[in-house]
């Protein structure tokens, strides 16, 4: 399939330490995926879903020990410890290489190796990159067949060149003791062993098309953030283009598609989806900052996921998707999860696979992290400039977490040096979408604390450099929290759709438009400036309660972000430490 002498060389080298019975190259073709996919109905990987309601859809189910990424057994070796920096796990790649080599050998005797070449990004784009991803796993091959574009026109895209990321997975026997997500930056190496979870093991996300890529951006002067895109369509047909980080499960699929509120829709207002969960973002000829969606896909959260929430998502599942740890309806052979609806099955099988009564059970039907891995085009609301090889112009980032306090609904930073600091302090509670505890406050800088290939520092003194070309045509950065809670503990904010309420004067605000309120934490808007026309619920002094900025919480949110910054040594920018300080100093009054 290729003449290239770098690809054949390394898949050879694979070759020689899994040593497979055999090699299948992916083309990308039709056939091919079609073939495998039966091979893997046919197996019991993957189970054929009802034709007419679900049609070419399946469900997967992982092992009951692999269903989420694995934190503390991701590794980045760069030769320097330093390099990689206080927030990631380290080894050095002599030692990970040669501990790992052992684990491999012969891991894929008696099967198949898959090779896989792929684009991350529109095939032409000159912002694209791209990756080969060998692996025993069909479910790899189809779901890394939805999430990127595969085959000949990767190759082609790559042409004779060296300048690809090698990826090596084996499932292997999903010991835990023996897994390892291991990526080694400066050989543009990713070394995934003994998982098959998504976030583990579909090598071209996460792993490269974050922790690499992060890399690359900061050497070739780019930035690879873990942001969804969208647009929004005024009713005079302009469309302008956010970016926005939010950590794992705590709303970028939502917000990149949402259906906006009535009030807004009678309008004429439209929101357009470029992306949901990762953007690579260059300074454009014309001196904008310009983003690609690297992905073709969708891997989303599926709890939660209704006709209410967020029906273009679901729309999206309907065809072609492969669903995974979800429960299954026995009575018409269809998917159900938490939040799907009030009607779940009664005669099911669970996400473990044992036999489940929803109306019954105590136990969950999907597992938290259960996922959907949807084409991009299914999309609904999919942007027309989703393949557009030049990417869409950023007019604001916006950073997010889940907050029950102290963050308000939306504040604007003073500007970008201050931006960085606002994105460098984010914090938010901990989700299912990594295994460990969840609902734990944990700093998540930029939503990249499990994404950033290197020395964190170093990442935000890379995006102070950016602002610095970028001058006065920066995007504007805001912070938002969806998630405050009530004494109660309900979430205040109505979220999803409504969330374009705040767009609405994020954009009004970059584009210069409306005023704002200086608070000590940036610039807010006065209750009266978000539209809460049409919301039931919501008055001018409950926005007023979720705007609100308590300074005593505050002030111990410095005391955390200090003990938090000193982690970073002397590698911490100088503008950041006088950020805080000059914080510190606004709470004071
Ligand atoms: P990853 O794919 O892990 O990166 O997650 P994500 O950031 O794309 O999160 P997603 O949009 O899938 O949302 C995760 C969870 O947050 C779901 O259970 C949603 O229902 C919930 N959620 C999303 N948006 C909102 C919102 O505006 N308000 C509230 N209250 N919940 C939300
Ligand atoms: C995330 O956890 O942020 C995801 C899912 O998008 S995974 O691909 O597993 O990382
Ligand atoms: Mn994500």
């Amino acid at each position: 399939m290729t003449t290239n002498k770098n690809v054949l060389a390394w898949v050879d080298e694979m070759g020689a330490l899994v040593k497979p019975q055999t090699v299948v190259w992916i083309d990308g073709g039709q056939a091919q995926l079609d073939a495998l996919k039966q091979e893997a109905l046919a197996s019991g990987e993957l189970l054929e879903l009802n034709r007419e309601l679900l049609p070419g859809c399946t469900l997967h189910r992982s092992a009951l020990n692999d269903v989420a990424r694995v934190e503390n057994r991701t590794y980045i070796c760069s030769r320097k410890k330093e390099d990689a920096g206080p927030t990631n796990n380290w080894e050095d790649p002599v030692v990970m290489y040669e501990k790992l080599r052992k684990l491999y050998d012969g891991a894929m005797k008696g099967k198949t190796m898959y090779v896989i070449p792929y684009s991350m990004g529109p095939i032409g784009s000159p912002y694209s990159k791209v990756g080969l991803e060998v692996t025993d796993s069909i479910y790899v091959v189809l779901s890394m067949a939805i999430m990127t574009r595969v085959g000949r026109d990767a190759l082609g895209q790559l042409g004779d060149s060296n300048d690809f990321v090698r990826g090596l997975h084996a499932k292997a026997d999903l010991s835990e003791e023996n897994r390892y997500i291991c990526h080694f930056p400066e050989d543009n190496a990713i070394w995934s062993i003994n998982s098959g979870y998504g976030g583990n093991v579909l090598l071209g996300k996460k792993c490269f098309a974050l922790r690499i890529a992060s890399y690359q951006g900061r050497q070739e002067g780019w930035l690879a953030e873990h942001m969804l895109i969208l647009g929004i369509e005024n009713p005079q047909g302009e469309v302008k283009y956010v970016a926005a980080a939010f950590p794992s499960a705590c709303g970028k699929t939502n917000l990149a598609m949402l259906i906006p509120p009535e009030v807004y829709r009678e309008k004429g207002y439209k929101v357009w989806t470029v992306g949901d969960d990762i953007a690579w973002m260059n300074i454009g000829e014309d001196g904008r900052l310009w983003a690609i969606n690297p992905e073709s896909g969708f891997f989303g959260v599926a709890p939660g996921t209704n006709d209410k929430s967020n029906p273009n998502a679901l729309a999206t599942t309907q065809k072609g998707t492969i669903f995974t740890n979800v429960a299954l309806n026995l009575d018409n052979n269809t998917v159900w999860w938490e939040g799907l609806d009030k009607n779940p099955p009664e005669n099911a099988i669970d996400w473990k696979g044992n036999p489940w009564n929803g109306k019954t059970s105590d136990e969950k039907g999907a597992h938290p992290n259960s996922r959907f891995t949807a084409p991009a085009i299914n999309c609904p609301s999919i942007s027309k400039e989703f393949s557009n090889p030049a990417g869409v112009p950023i007019s604001a980032i916006i950073f997010g977490g889940r907050r029950a306090k102290t963050a308000p609904l939306v504040y604007q930073s003073r500007d970008w040096n201050h931006g960085v600091f606002v994105g460098s302090i984010m914090a938010s509670e901990t989700t299912a979408a990594a295994a460990g505890a969840v609902g734990v406050v944990r700093r998540d800088p930029m939503a990249m604390l499990p994404f950033c290939g290197y020395h964190m520092g170093d990442y935000f003194k890379h995006w102070l450099e950016i602002g610095k070309k970028l001058g006065d045509k920066a995007p504007k950065i805001f912070n938002v929290n969806w998630f405050r809670l009530d004494d109660e503990g309900h979430f205040i904010w109505p979220g999803f759709g409504d969330n374009l309420r705040v767009l609405d004067w994020i954009l009004s605000r970059s584009e210069g438009k409306v005023d704002a309120v200086e608070t000590p934490i940036g610039f807010e808007p006065a209750p009266e400036q978000i539209n809460i026309e049409g919301l039931e619920d919501i008055t001018r002094e409950t926005l007023a309660g979720l705007l609100d900025v308590d300074k005593a919480l505050w002030r111990e949110d410095v005391a955390n972000i200090r003990q938090f910054y000193a982690g970073f040594g002397d590698k911490l920018p100088e503008e950041l430490t006088k950020e805080l300080a000059a914080l510190e100093k606004r709470l004071e009054d």
